[in-house]
């Protein structure tokens, strides 16, 4: 049984147990169900009490069950919400760990809450891409007002017990044993009386709803669910409850049916799938981690120190000069202290978080005592092998040695190691501390300890972890390749900057590509170009125009100008008439006759070339499942979540249509748009990328060769 129903003198114990957060799907609501009827109909029963095993209260509805279809005898939660409203009896819920979502509208439908003081609750549903649609927009702002109600709903942010107590959510926080408190309560509660959070009104100052609306993203940039999430608590302070709940199933039926919310529900499983990697079960040991070191404080190391005593792991900094060391130190410092006078984190925070950072030049002394090393030197293949060389002499063994490399063979840095299996990529993204992506870069002799360890190191330090096979730039930055390289030839041919960057913010990238260069550093790319020419990398032709910028001094926002240009202390991109006649004498050099683009073709352009190598990247083994790829660019190049990153926008696109697509454009611009194998592949056999397996894609390849 899914609900475990208990009888403690005149009280029924309903307890949800379906591991592993008790979701609200069908055998936990038929069981639910008959449970609530049975006790109704005994006249010995006086009171429910609703609780969770697991640790939990419940995660919210099934999610996994939206939009399959919904057996016709079970019954839905809002239909067992309803079947709670109507009783007679009281019910009380005593919730221990997580009430999210339908778990918490099932909370909120009981006469009263007692929560552990671990306990968070919440209506997380806009993050799916959808709104509380189990009473949870009507019943909250009648019981802790509107404006709270829509703060909480709107950010799709839990609050822990004690804010959940302030507000009002929760009656009382109980330390002890919660449920022998609420089976008390119950049992001298006066028989026949309903707390029903129904009968409060919801009322709200004038302004409220606009006010909020006016700071929500537009319905077409992602942000459709919290724009209905307002339209359904605004309905709860003029309709009356029913109606209002009415109304509430409608907006809920239209968010379903949404593109955003199939999107944003493929990266919500796409996010936990991503740790599964076939070859490495879940029963793979990993190795204890008590102390780090990070090799290299510059802009990486020290975000990757800070993300690391965020997490609660000491990391001891090393640099190679003194000076380059206290540098690195002071930006550490100023990074907590802004975050600090932001209000993100408390000054105690701040000072037990620097504690966990000791400083020192010396590799040898530092990395002896770590149980994980990440390198994060300069991006050259020899200083690399030096670290690892001098690594492999210094750590102990079993050690974990990873690399922060964006490019480099990880093969190649674990062959200065007589340890390879102990090697391995941890790809941050910048600024490290911030990013959620950890690109986690096997190698051919990566142990499975090693990929393990670097995937509950993610989890420890709140990043979501995605698993790659070691090749140039890897999944993300290979992939992004492509597209910097079509931008800029979208430029030589008629398009500028601003004109590339408007559309890509339009379809919901924070950033353009251009404006995204001039934040990292048009330098770093620069340096890459050159080792490429020099080693003689063929491919297709390689634009040269972010080479006429730098060449000008122009490394982005660190110099004042790149592609824009950027008034002091101020991050906004101006466009620069110098960039231009750039561009314009470019395209004159090359030849080639400027036109006038339209957005249409900026955006398939820019669009298609992460499709089409992303296939590839699933083809080679580099990736296990598209969804992983979807999971690098959502979370690492900000793809915007509502379009469900690049594999799944193509599949909502219609892979027939790609195809066409890139063959049309393959005849018209050259070779380098011939499409992928495997999306010909998936065009004959009638599929789509979500219709791979794990590892589908690299095993049709090894069938063929
Ligand atoms: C909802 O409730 C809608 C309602 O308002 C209205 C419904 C009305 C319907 C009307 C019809 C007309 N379902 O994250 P973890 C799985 S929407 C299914 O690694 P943690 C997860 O996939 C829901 N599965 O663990 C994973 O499975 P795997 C609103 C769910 O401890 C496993 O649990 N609720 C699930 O780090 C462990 O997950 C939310 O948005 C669910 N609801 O965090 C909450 N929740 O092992 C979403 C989890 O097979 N969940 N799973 O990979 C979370 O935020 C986190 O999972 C928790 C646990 C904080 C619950
Ligand atoms: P950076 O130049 O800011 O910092 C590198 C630091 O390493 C410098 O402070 C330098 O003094 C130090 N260093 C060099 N040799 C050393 C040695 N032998 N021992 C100790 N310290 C040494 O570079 P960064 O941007 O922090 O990049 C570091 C690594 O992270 C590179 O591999 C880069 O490709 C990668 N990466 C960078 C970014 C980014 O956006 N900057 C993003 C992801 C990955």
């Amino acid at each position: 049984m899914s609900v475990k129903s208990e009888r403690r003198d005149g009280i029924v114990v309903l307890t949800l147990d379906y591991p592993p957060v008790n979701a609200l799907g069908v055998e936990v609501l038929t069981d639910l169900a008959a449970a609530i009827e049975a006790g109704s109909r005994d006249d010995g029963v006086h009171a429910f009490v609703l609780t969770g095993a697991n640790g939990a209260f419940s995660g919210g509805a099934d999610i996994r069950r939206f939009g399959k279809p919904w057996p016709p005898t079970a019954p839905m939660l809002p239909e067992v919400i309803e079947s709670i409203e109507r009783s007679e009896k009281p019910f009380y819920a005593a919730i221990d760990g997580v009430a999210l979502g339908g778990g918490c509208e099932l909370a909120l439908v009981c006469d009263a809450r007692y929560a552990s003081p671990r306990s968070r609750v919440g209506l997380p549903e806009v993050h799916l891409g959808l709104l509380p649609g189990a009473g949870g927009t009507q019943r909250l702002p009648r019981l802790v007002g509107a404006k709270a109600a829509l703060d909480i709903i709107v950010s799709g942010m839990p609050v822990g017990a004690a804010r959940a107590a302030e507000l009002g959510i929760v009656d009382e926080i109980v330390a002890g044993n919660l449920l022998d408190h609420v089976c008390r309560v119950a049992q001298e509660a006066p028989a026949g009386t309903r707390r029903r959070v129904s009968a409060r009104r919801s009322e709200a100052q004038p302004g409220v709803f606009a006010a909020v609306r006016a700071k929500l993203d537009p319905v077409e940039r992602g942000g459709l669910a919290a724009h209905r999430c307002t339209d359904a608590v605004e309905a709860s302070t003029w309709l009356p409850f029913e109606q209002g709940l009415h109304r509430e199933r409608e907006l809920f039926t239209e968010l379903l049916h949404s593109d955003q919310s199939r999107a944003r529900i493929h990266v919500f499983f796409a996010e936990r799938e991503a740790v599964k990697i076939p070859d490495v079960p879940a029963s793979t040991p990993v190795a204890r981690i008590d102390r780090a070191c990070v090799v290299g404080a510059g802009t990486m190391g020290g975000g990757i120190a800070m993300s690391l005593a965020n997490g609660g792991i000491p990391a001891d900094v090393v640099e190679a000069e003194p000076e380059a060391l206290a540098r690195g130190k002071a930006t550490i410092e100023r990074n907590y202290a802004a975050s600090a006078r932001k209000g993100r984190i408390s000054q105690a925070d701040v000072e037990a978080r620097l504690g966990r950072i000791a400083y020192g030049t010396s590799l040898s002394a530092a990395a002896g005592g770590a149980d994980l090393v990440i390198e994060a030197v300069f991006e050259e293949l020899d200083v690399k092998l030096s670290v690892f060389a001098e690594l492999d002499r210094a750590c102990k063994p079993g050690a974990v040695l990873a690399s922060n490399t964006s490019t480099l063979d990880i093969d190649a840095i674990a062959g200065a190691t007589a340890r390879p299996e102990d090697v391995i990529g941890t790809h941050f993204f910048s600024p490290a501390n911030v990013m959620r992506l950890l690109e986690i870069v096997r190698g051919a002799k990566t142990s499975a300890r090693s990929i393990a360890t670097a995937l509950a190191l993610a989890k420890r330090i709140g990043k979501i972890g995605v698993v790659a096979r070691t090749c140039d730039g890897f999944i993300g930055n290979r992939m992004l390749a492509h597209y910097a390289r079509e931008a800029a030839y979208l430029v030589e041919e008629g398009a500028l900057p601003q004109d590339v960057d408007r559309v890509i913010e339009a379809f919901g990238f924070p950033m353009g590509p251009f404006a995204m260069g001039d934040l990292a550093g048009l330098d770093v790319g620069w340096r890459i170009r050159k080792r490429r020419s020099a080693q003689g990398m063929t491919g297709p032709r390689v634009p040269e125009i972010a080479d006429r910028v730098c060449e000008r001094g122009r490394f982005g926002q660190k110099t004042g100008a790149g592609y824009y240009r950027y008034a002091d202390g101020d991050r906004t991109p101006h466009p620069d008439p110098e960039v231009e006649s750039l561009i314009f004498a470019e395209s004159a050099r090359l030849g080639i006759a400027r036109r006038t683009i339209d957005d249409a073709e900026i955006l398939e352009r820019c669009m298609l070339p992460l499709v089409n190598e992303g296939a590839n990247i699933l083809l080679d083994g580099t990736a296990i499942r598209p969804g992983d790829i979807d999971v690098v660019w959502v979370y690492g190049y900000g793809f915007p979540a509502f379009r469900g990153g690049p594999m799944h926008y193509a599949d909502m696109l219609g892979l027939m249509r790609v195809f066409e697509s890139l063959r049309a454009l393959e005849a018209r611009l050259g070779p380098h748009w011939h499409p992928s194998p495997l999306i010909e592949e998936l065009v004959a056999s009638k599929r789509r990328f979500a219709d791979l397996a794990a590892d589908e894609a690299a095993r049709l390849t090894m069938e063929v060769s």
